[in-house]
């Protein structure tokens, strides 16, 4: 059953104009992240949480649905997160060899056989594709936020600032986000305790009292990344982003992957159009 109609768990943002975007010279221009243009939005619902374990569970269970990593036998998963007999051997891209292709990895089981959601079950959903998160927004009757809801969104209410808080990383000291702190991809001292995920509700929220849109996991929006490429919008960074290499925990850094993607840091929130 759906339950269409519910806001629960939901903030209601109202429509208006903001500057998208950034020239930030910490930012990556190639990413599209500029140039900072005025965008004006219809009010919308907006998850104050990512989909968490237990509410994409519910899905799961009402329509027995299969996930895109469950179809296809395996997905990304953190080196670092893996025991050694998992991590030997496993395939690993070129580009980013801190990932492994885990086979029997998908979201019951987020570092493959032998993982479970044990103390996870109010952690953010990992491992859905694009088109998972397209299918639990149907029935929950929900939609993906555009990339534009989602920044509006992240800013909280402030004007051009880097991230959901302000302008410093770690006001006064203290960690605002779930990212990486030491050195990527070797050592994660989790400063801001947390080595993988953390509870959805886990460090203050945004001005707009929405939690964790820096950091964590990556979550997909409903866009495609250029008009003319089948890649779909990622936003607001995760567990692995560190400033060394990837500050994309930015409010205006966006990055992409394929509809079929999964990986261990990268789950959705939900939007829903208002009146
Ligand atoms: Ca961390
Ligand atoms: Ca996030
Ligand atoms: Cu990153």
């Amino acid at each position: 059953m759906s339950q269409d109609g519910d806001t629960v768990g939901m903030v209601l943002l109202p429509g208006g104009s903001f500057l998208m975007g950034t020239d930030d010279a910490e930012g990556f221009p190639e990413d599209g992240e500029g140039p900072v243009r005025e965008v004006t939005l219809a009010s919308f619902w907006i998850d104050a949480f990512a989909v968490s374990n237990e509410r994409f569970a519910r899905f799961v269970d009402d329509t027995g649905y299969v996930t895109d990593a469950e179809r296809f036998g395996w997905s990304y998963v953190f080196a670092g997160l893996l025991p050694a007999a998992l991590r030997r051997g496993a395939p690993r891209p070129d580009e980013a060899p801190w990932w492994c292709g885990v086979s029997g990895a998908y979201w019951r089981a987020p570092e493959g056989p032998g993982s479970g959601l044990g103390g996870r079950a109010d952690h953010p959903v990992v491992h859905v594709s694009w088109h998972d998160a397209v299918a639990y927004c149907r029935w929950a009757g929900t939609r993906l936020p555009t990339e534009a809801e989602w920044e509006y969104a992240a800013r909280g209410g402030l004007v051009q600032r880097r991230y959901p808080w302000g302008d410093e990383l770690t006001p006064d000291g203290e960690h605002r986000c779930n990212i990486w702190q030491g050195r990527f991809p070797t050592r994660n001292t989790a400063e801001d305790g947390y080595r993988s995920t953390a509870p959805v509700d886990a460090f203050p929220p945004n001005g707009f009292g929405l939690y964790n849109m820096a950091g964590n996991v990556w979550e997909w929006c409903a866009d495609a990344w250029r008009a003319d490429h089948p890649a779909k919008v990622m936003r607001g960074g995760s567990y692995l982003c560190h400033e060394s290499y990837c500050n994309r925990y930015r409010v205006a850094a966006r990055t992409s992957n394929t509809p079929d993607s999964t990986v261990g840091n990268l789950g959705f929130r939900c939007a829903r159009d208002a009146g």
